[in-house]
C-alpha cells in the first residue's frame, strides 16, 4: 500500500484495534523535526524516546488505557514490547508499536508518532501504510529550514480529507533570532502551504515543555494558539466520527466499540464559550504546594504538573 494506492481491504493490523474509536492524529515531518518532543508535550508523561539517533522506530500509536506496550506486526500479531530495548524492532514487518497511557489528552484522541519521512534507513512504506488510518496530521517542520520541497512533495500525496484536518507546525521558533524573523518565515510558509493545511503556526516545543508553571514562557512559546487550533480540529473530528462511525472503513471491523468517544468537558467559567461542548485547553497550572505567582488570566481548578493539551 502507498499513498497513491490505498488498501482495498482493512489491513489485518487494524482489525484488532481496541475501541472506542477516537480521532487519530499522526505527528509527521522530517527526521528530528520535533515529532516525539511534541508527542511527549501533548501527552505529558514522556512515553517516547526523543532523539534516539541509532534507533529507527516504526510508528508509535499511543492511546488511552493501561495495557502493556506491544509490537503489532503486519498480520496483526501482538508481541510484548520492552520500551527499554527498542533497537531490535524490525521495522519492515512491524505495523506499529502500541502504547497505552491514562493521560487526559488520550481520552480525546489517539496520537501516532511517525518516523521521519525521508529517513534513508527506513522504507517510506513503514509510515505510508499507517497514514491512511489517521484523521489528521500535525506536520512538524523546523522553522530554521521550514517547509522544504521534500516535505511539500510528500504532503501533496496526502488525501484532502486528512489535509483539511491538519496543522503545519513550525518548530524551533526559539532558534530564529528575532520576532521579525519569525514573522517573515511564517509569512513565507503560509504563502506556500496555507491552502494545504487548516492552519500554519510557529512555536518552540522546548520552551513550551519547560514552561511548567511559567505562564509567560508558555505564551512566549507560541503554544497557546497551537493548542486552540488542535482542539478545534479534535472537536470537528469527534463530531464527524460520531456521525460516520457505522459506515466508516478501517474502524470497528473485528473489534467491539462498546464505549462511545468521551464527551469533552466544557469550560463553564469561560465567557468565550461558543458551544456547550467546546473543548478548552489546559494551560500551565501552578503546583498546589507552590506559592502562586502573578494573577493568572483563566485560573483552573484542576491540578497539573506540566502544560498539557486537554
Ligand atoms: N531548540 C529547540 N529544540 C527542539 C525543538 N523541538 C525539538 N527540539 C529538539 O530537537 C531534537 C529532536 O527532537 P525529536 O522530538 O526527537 O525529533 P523527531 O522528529 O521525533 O525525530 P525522529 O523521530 O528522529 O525523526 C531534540 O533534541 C529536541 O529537544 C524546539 O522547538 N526548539
Ligand atoms: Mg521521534
Amino acid at each position: 500500500m502507498t499513498l497513491d494506492n490505498p488498501p482495498a481491504e482493512v489491513p489485518a493490523y487494524v482489525q484488532n484495534l481496541p475501541g472506542p474509536r477516537r480521532p487519530r492524529i499522526a505527528l509527521m515531518g522530517e527526521f528530528s523535526a520535533g515529532k516525539s518532543t511534541l508527542a511527549n508535550l501533548m501527552i505529558g508523561s514522556d512515553p517516547l524516546p526523543v532523539q534516539v539517533i541509532a534507533t529507527q522506530l516504526p510508528p508509535v500509536w499511543i492511546s488511552y488505557g493501561s495495557a502493556p506496550a506491544v509490537i503489532v506486526d503486519l498480520d496483526g500479531n501482538e508481541t510484548p514490547c520492552d520500551l527499554e530495548s527498542l533497537q531490535e524492532i524490525p521495522t519492515e514487518q512491524t505495523a506499529f508499536i502500541r502504547i497505552q497511557s491514562k493521560e487526559e489528552i488520550l481520552r480525546m484522541c489517539d496520537v501516532i508518532d511517525m518516523p521521519g519521512i525521508s529517513d534513508p534507513n527506513m522504507a517510506a512504506s513503514v509510515w505510508e501504510r499507517i497514514l491512511p488510518l489517521a484523521d489528521g496530521v500535525i506536520w512538524c517542520s523546523p522553522a530554521t529550514q521550514a517547509w522544504r520541497q521534500s516535505e511539500a512533495s510528500v504532503w501533496e500525496k496526502v488525501p484532502p480529507h486528512i489535509q483539511e484536518h491538519s496543522l503545519l507546525l513550525l518548530t524551533r521558533g526559539d532558534m530564529l533570532v528575532s520576532e521579525k524573523d519569525r514573522k517573515k518565515v511564517l509569512k513565507r510558509v503560509r504563502s506556500e502551504a496555507e491552502d494545504l493545511f487548516a492552519q500554519c503556526l510557529m512555536m518552540s516545543l522546548t520552551q513550551a515543555r519547560d514552561a511548567e508553571d511559567d505562564p509567560d514562557l508558555w505564551d512566549q512559546s507560541g503554544a497557546e494558539p497551537f493548542v486552540n487550533e488542535f482542539l478545534n480540529i479534535i472537536s470537528v473530528l469527534t463530531d464527524r466520527i460520531a456521525r460516520d462511525a457505522p459506515t466508516e472503513p478501517f474502524v470497528y471491523q473485528g473489534c467491539e466499540a462498546t464505549e462511545a468517544p468521551e464527551a469533552v468537558p466544557s469550560d463553564e467559567a469561560s465567557p468565550q464559550t461558543e458551544r456547550d461542548d467546546r473543548i478548552v485547553p489546559r494551560r500551565p497550572v501552578v503546583k498546589a504546594t507552590r506559592p502562586r505567582p502573578a494573577p493568572r488570566p483563566e485560573p483552573e481548578e484542576e491540578e497539573s504538573l506540566s502544560p498539557k493539551f486537554s
